[in-house]
């Protein structure tokens, strides 16, 4: 090929190339050990001295034309890369950020920041007391000596650790363990809150083998069953909404006398045991289907009624209460003649519940760790 179409060539190869690498394809292909102009050089010898001192020079050019524009081209592309480069990995400090996922402190741990601080509205100061703890705390100082039937129904963890004088260490079944310590701890007046995890050998669908309770304790001259309820009305208007209200049934503990279970009044039909339902055959008071004409208990003519699927009754359990036991102000240091008190023990994963008009089919799920549950809160 005539040297002039060789460089045309090569120019034009050159010109079209876009990537560093590629040209130095090029290169090779051009000027490497084979290369169509090294394999020029290797005619010389053929030719006499004068034609090769021409031919010789002509290729000297070519080559040294050749290796320039390689140059060049390839000083450009280095250019345009960095400048790829560059914009790339520019960082505009104006663009929206990438937003890192947030998670959320667990429905039971907001529940207990709520209680405390309603609590601590008037005066009851948190306090903690051990999770594992002895016999004499759990039970016994609690009017519930060894051996008595009514611990039972507590279905503890017994641990295989004794003390001569305090038994055997349990996992707490309750937070009422808490109220001879605090007895202990310091002298009356006493307001306090106990919210900690309990332990119970239960696991079903409305029990979780460990749980929360909170539990409240006064002690003070002349305190009655009348502040009692005040107290948890306080409690259920802070907590539930102002148009909920407390009912107190008797009940038995052996801590407390009197006792009673705490009823909050339902969200979800206002107290009434029933809601509106339009789709649903109508109901008497006793929740029986009637005929014709339907009953009006929330007002408007012809309102079709069904019983309220979360409490059935208009009421929901709560948990237990009670005047301190004399043998309870006994056991910690107190004279009952002296002192009264109130205490009262609730399960904090059935509160929020209660609060949220959750109706979940299974309380296991809480703690089953299932994020797209646990997100909606
Ligand atoms: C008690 O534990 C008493 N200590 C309460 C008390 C305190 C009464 C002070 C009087 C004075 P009870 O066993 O009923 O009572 O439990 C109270 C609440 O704890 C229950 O209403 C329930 O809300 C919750 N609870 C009990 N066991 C479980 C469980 N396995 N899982 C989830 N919640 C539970």
């Amino acid at each position: 090929m005539e040297l002039s179409k060789l460089k045309d060539k090569a120019l034009r190869d050159i010109a079209k190339i876009d990537s560093v690498e590629r040209l130095e394809a090029l290169r090779i292909h051009y000027l490497g050990r084979k290369g169509e102009v090294t394999k020029l050089f290797t005619t010389l010898p053929k030719l006499n001295e004068e034609e090769r001192k021409i031919r010789g020079q002509e290729l000297n050019v070519l080559k040294r034309e050749i290796e320039k524009v390689l140059l060049a081209r390839g000083k450009t592309l280095e250019h345009e890369k960095l400048g790829t480069l560059v914009k790339a990995e520019k960082l505009d400090v104006t663009l929206p950020g990438a937003r890192p996922s947030l998670g959320h402190l667990h429905i039971t741990s907001q529940a207990i920041e709520e209680i405390s601080r309603i609590f601590a509205q008037i005066g009851f100061n948190r306090v903690r007391y051990p999770e594992i703890d002895w016999d004499y705390y759990a039970f016994e100082s609690l009017n519930m000596p060894k051996g008595h039937p009514a611990r039972d129904e507590w279905e503890t963890f017994f641990m295989p650790w004794e003390h001569p004088r305090l038994g055997r260490m349990v996992l707490t079944p309750h937070t009422s363990n808490g109220q001879v310590r605090e007895m202990e701890r310091r002298k009356p007046p006493i307001r306090m809150t106990n919210i900690a995890k309990c332990y119970r050998r239960q696991s079903d669908i409305s029990h979780v083998p460990m749980f929360h309770q909170f539990e409240g304790l006064l002690v003070d001259r002349a305190v009655s069953v009348a502040n009692l309820k005040g107290t948890l009305d306080y409690f259920a208007c802070a907590f539930f909404g102002p148009d909920r209200k407390i009912r107190l049934r008797p009940f038995h503990f052996r801590f407390t006398e009197p006792s009673f279970e705490v009823d909050v009044s339902c969200g979800v039909c206002g107290g009434t045991g029933f809601v509106f339902n339009p789709s649903q055959p109508p109901l008497n008071l006793r929740g029986e289907e009637q005929s014709e004409p339907p009953l009006r208990l929330r007002g408007g003519v012809g309102e079709l009624q069904e019983r309220c699927r979360l409490c059935k009754s208009g009421w929901l359990e709560l948990g237990g209460a009670g005047m301190v036991h004399p043998n309870v102000l006994k056991a910690g240091g107190l004279d009952p003649k002296e002192w009264r008190g109130f205490a009262f023990g609730w399960g904090v994963e059935r509160t929020y519940m209660m609060k949220a008009g959750l109706r979940i089919d299974d309380i296991r799920v809480l703690y089953s760790n299932d994020l797209s549950f646990l997100e909606q809160f």
